[in-house]
Parts: structure tokens; sequence; C-alpha cells
């Protein structure tokens, strides 16, 4: 019965071609540097207002003294992913802590053709609010014209606190709210400002970046595939029998 053997052979190759695939690998970033490290990458991103898990992520480092604010003055701007978990996680950096309230718009060009404001696009308002030993956050998800399209957070402790020096804030948004697959190319871009929100007067931006966010499809999904081929296989087989 050699005839089986070729489909043995097939079925390890295409497994050993999805373990490949679908391995975690970091997301890929353009114009992404390092902005020192805050701690040592552990991988998983927490939102608890403890920025640790940010260590050796990619990041865009932005310089001090361009924008009137210190506490709007941004300092860096974090992104990453975790492997199974389709979410892409930001934090924000500025240089002067504050108890001020510190307003932020993330831009995403989302279909990566050069414009921010058509539907597919999106907008995420981050509201950010120290207090003396936690912090406040809203996090709200528009599209690119302004359209409301999530709530994401009201009042959370997503934030440092004036004790801890008031200048970080981490937040996340699903692939879904953001109307992407994983591994779609988008554009992206931070801007900020002190004080409550509003769609002008923006007082510092990130640099323009590209990222393709991918949560590395999990150990389910390979099963899934091999399985599958598995099947298909035995079907095969009992068909030339
Ligand atoms: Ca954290
Ligand atoms: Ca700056
Ligand atoms: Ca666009």
């Amino acid at each position: 019965m050699t005839h089986a053997q070729p489909w043995t052979s097939a079925v390890l190759l295409i497994a050993l071609g999805a373990a490949l695939l679908l391995s975690p690998a970091p997301a890929r970033a353009q114009g992404a540097g390092s902005c020192g490290a805050t701690g040592t990458s552990g991988g998983a991103i927490v939102l608890d207002g403890q920025f640790g898990d940010w260590g050796g992520q990619s990041c865009i480092p932005d310089p001090a003294d361009d924008c009137s604010s210190s506490r709007a003055d941004l300092a860096g701007f974090f992104f990453a992913t975790v492997a199974d978990d389709p979410t892409a996680y930001f934090m924000a950096e500025t240089f002067g802590g504050s108890n001020q309230t510190l307003s932020l718009q993330l831009r995403i060009d989302t279909n990566n053709d050069g414009s921010y404001s058509s539907a597919a696009d999106r907008i995420v308002v981050v509201s950010y609010k120290p207090g003396k030993n936690s912090s406040k956050v809203d996090i709200d998800v528009l599209d690119g014209r302004g359209e409301k399209v999530a709530e994401i957070s009201r009042d959370v402790d997503w934030g440092e606190s004036q004790a801890d020096g008031g200048h970080r804030v981490e937040w996340g948004v699903s692939f879904a709210q953001l109307g992407i697959q994983a591994g779609q190319t988008m554009r992206m871009t931070l801007d900020s400002k002190q004080g409550n929100g509003g769609g002008s007067g923006w007082c510092d931006s990130s640099q323009e970046v590209q990222w393709s966010p991918a949560d590395a499809l999990g150990l389910g999904l390979l099963l899934v595939i091999v399985l599958g081929v598995a099947g298909l296989a035995a079907r095969m087989r009992a068909r030339q029998a």
C-alpha cells in the first residue's frame, strides 16, 4: 500500500508550513525606533496603568519642546500586539507629568490610501485625567468622518497617577473596532493637547508610522487546519482504495 505515503508526506509538509506561517512573529512597523525601555519586554500588554509591560515594544520617539505645553509635549508613541489577541495596544508618554487632562487623538489610515478621512479610517479619542493615586481614562472610536464607532472605556484607571508621574497612558482597540484584518498595513499619527478634547488646536503630533498589526494566529486555528488537511487526505485515500 505505497500510495498512502505521498499523502502522509503532504500532510506533514502542509502542517509544517502552517506551523511556520502561524508561529508568533513580531508585528512589522516601518519608521519605528526605540524610545528606551520602560521595563523588561514581557509579552502581554495589560491595561492597568502600569507600564513595565511596554519595555522593548515598538515606539516612535518624539523630540522635547515642540509644543507650548510640556504636559502635551509627546515624548514617545508606543504600539504593540500580543499573540492570540486581536487587539492593537497603544501607549503615549509626555514630557510633563501633571494633574491636567491630556487629550489625544490617534488617527489611523486603516486602508493605507494616504487619506485619514473616509468611513474606513478611524480616530481613537483619548481623555486622560491623572488623579492623586489613580487616573480616569475615557476612550472612544470614531470613523474618519467623525461618526462614532464604539465607546471603549469610561473612567478606567489606565494612566499613571500624579503620584507615579502622571505622564503615561495606555489603551487597546480591537481589530474589529478598527475594521481591519490581522496583518493589514495601516498608517497612523498621534496628536496631543492639554485640556479637554475637540477637533482642533492640537499642540504636538508624532511622526507618521506604517504598521501591520498581527496577532500571530493561534494553535486553535493551526489544529483546525491540520485536522482539515488530514481529513481530506483520508477521504482521498478512501476514494483511491
Ligand atoms: Ca500596562
Ligand atoms: Ca514632543
Ligand atoms: Ca484611508
